[in-house]
């Protein structure tokens, strides 16, 4: 047994996430947390809400409503939607916790006394218009790096570059549109990350496991000299974690909060501080600190390919340079993007499905399905409501849900509402023995490798052997001359119906509720060998049919959202 850290990207508080959000970090994170709990591992699975910044502010004032306000009831809203999807977090965190707070500050200060921190007077883009300093991504412009006309302060979107504000070509507020822009003077703190060049391209050279889109994404902004920049982690707003070295207060820093994207990775160690304090664990440094328990820790990050730098860089870096044991992050498994319908999901656009919308019109095991089986791993792929329909009609109605339906109802009607006796298996069954072996080893492999798309195909190739199994052996047929036979195809079938519930609680943890329940098999554990797992459930053993796992989707259905769906979210 192992003991697995897990954390996903904190999605930003101000909105509700959307599919893409969704299948770019939290739902793969649970995806693996899930699997690794059914094989036995400790796993400590962390998400939380990133409040602070800008955003967050703005959101609030859109609002009408105090920023710490709109925090608490925005991560309710999220809370209660991650719950919706089924994500198995242990905990769901703030980094707006006093936890964070103290360990922001601490790492400030241990980056301090390392020298690691430098005090920079600096220019920053004050908005008339607006009656504020413009941090970040609240000013737009042209990216200096690749021409794209919509960059944000922080990164440009379209080559992933981090930008300063006053990187930007022709540079605009984002909030007002206005270009009544001056720079100002002000004193920020810097993190001296071109210290820890060195240090950094080891690590990265020495994780010759990870994904490519991870290593190439941190190889090139390691490369490109600019990428590891010495970068400001303070800014001039009201709303944040007060800048602080530990508990001290820090000259000239008064007034001023640490940047967003500085306390935000921070929030992964604070949120496992939140755990414990919330009662649901005893002790969190074990998780974090080499020092303290933490060195068998495997720690696995999942996140979009936008969010890597900021992963294989900037966090860290901070954690190098506290000079602390903390935990470094063992594999980070990161993704491309989910394009929708022909275009790019957007927040701020409100173009494509978010989170709350999705629930209301099916139950998360549809859209985790789909999901992660068209997960966007080699490449961006692309949500169609053809496509989603076709996968869902395809994958769960006919394959899944219509052989639980057959094989249940059949066997209540010639046997009762128990697993049937007699018969024998013969070759048919041995062949469907071997082929599921080979087939569950090869999903243990892709699981265990995070390889999404794979495990799910396997997974469906799985739920298809059965399908395929039973249409030939067709106990309907063989009840007529030999009701015995009959009752061996069935036995085997319903042992099947449990099997597949285990084996597919990662991706569809309700069905697989509904499939054990209806198999009188609750908890039931991973199998050791197929063989073994057929003969779970013995003759005489109870069972009930189960309502209708998976509806169909209609093309009315599918037109009516295609429709519903083609604007912006109202
Ligand atoms: N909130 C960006 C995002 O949601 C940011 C991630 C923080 S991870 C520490 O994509
Ligand atoms: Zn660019």
């Amino acid at each position: 047994m192992a003991r697995i850290l897990i954390t996903s990207a904190i999605p930003y508080i101000n909105g509700i996430k959307h599919l893409g959000n969704l299948v770019g970090s939290q739902l793969p994170a649970d995806l693996f947390a899930r699997y690794m709990r059914q094989r036995g591992h400790e796993v400590l699975f962390l998400c939380a809400t990133d409040e602070h910044g800008t955003p967050a502010e703005l959101a609030a004032a859109k609002a009408g409503k105090p920023v710490a306000e709109y925090c608490a009831e925005m991560w309710q809203v999220q809370k209660d939607l991650s719950d919706g999807f089924r994500l198995s977090f242990d905990h769901f965190g703030r980094s707006s916790s006093p936890q964070n707070h103290k360990l922001t500050q601490h790492f400030a200060g241990r980056l301090a006394e390392a020298g690691l921190i430098r005090e920079v007077s600096e220019e920053q883009v004050y908005s008339h218009a607006d009656k504020r300093f413009l941090p970040d991504r609240y000013i737009e412009g042209t990216c200096p790096n690749c021409g794209y006309d919509r960059a944000r302060g922080d990164q440009c979107e379209n080559c992933t570059k981090q930008l300063d504000p006053t990187d930007l070509i022709d540079p605009r507020s984002a909030i007002s549109g206005s270009t009544d822009l001056e720079v100002r003077e002000t004193k920020h703190l810097y993190l001296r990350q071109s210290e820890m060049r060195g240090q950094l391209n080891d690590w990265i050279d020495s994780k010759t496991d990870w994904p490519i889109l991870t290593t190439s994404i941190a190889r090139k902004w390691l490369n490109d000299g600019d990428g590891l920049r010495d970068r400001g982690i303070t800014r001039d707003l009201d709303w944040g974690i007060p800048v602080k070295k530990g508990e001290a207060e820090w000259p000239g820093m008064e007034g001023k909060v640490f940047y967003v994207w500085f306390d935000a990775p921070i929030e992964y160690i604070a949120c496992a501080a939140e755990w414990v304090d919330a009662g649901k664990g005893d002790d969190w440094e074990r998780w974090w600190r080499e020092d303290k328990g933490a060195e068998d820790v495997r720690y696995v990050q999942f996140m979009g390919k936008d969010n890597v730098p900021f992963h294989t860089l900037s966090f860290p870096a901070t954690i190098m340079g506290s000079g602390e044991p903390w935990k470094l992050v063992d594999y980070i498994k990161s993704f491309n993007y989910l394009n929708y319908d022909g275009g790019q999901f957007s927040t701020s656009q409100g173009r494509g499905v978010f989170m709350d919308q999705a629930l209301e019109i099916l139950p998360a095991d549809y859209w985790r399905w789909w999901l992660l089986s068209h997960a966007p791993e080699s490449s961006d792929s692309e949500f169609t409501w053809e496509n989603f329909q076709a996968s869902v009609n395809k994958d769960l109605a006919d394959v899944l849900g219509n052989f639980v339906s057959r094989v249940t109802k059949f066997c209540r009607s010639k046997f009762g509402e128990v697993v049937p006796e007699g018969g024998e298996y013969g070759d048919a069954e041995v062949a469907l023995v071997a082929e599921l072996q080979g087939r569950v080893d090869a999903y243990q492999a892709h699981m265990e490798a995070m390889e999404v798309r794979k495990s799910a195909a396997e997974l469906r190739a799985i739920w298809v052997a059965g399908n395929e199994y039973l249409q030939a052996a067709a106990p309907w047929a063989a009840y007529k001359e030999d009701p015995d036979r009959a009752a061996a195809i069935v036995r085997l079938s319903l042992n099947l119906i449990r099997l597949y519930a285990v084996l597919s609680e990662p991706f569809i943890p309700d069905a697989s509720a509904a499939m054990l329940e209806a198999m009188g098999a609750a908890g039931a554990d991973w199998p050791d060998t197929v063989g073994e797992a057929l003969a779970a459930l013995p003759a005489g053993h109870g069972f009930t049919v189960p309502d209708v796992l998976f509806a169909k989707i209609t093309d009315e259905a599918r037109e009516g959202w295609q429709e519903k769906f083609a604007g912006q979210r109202g």
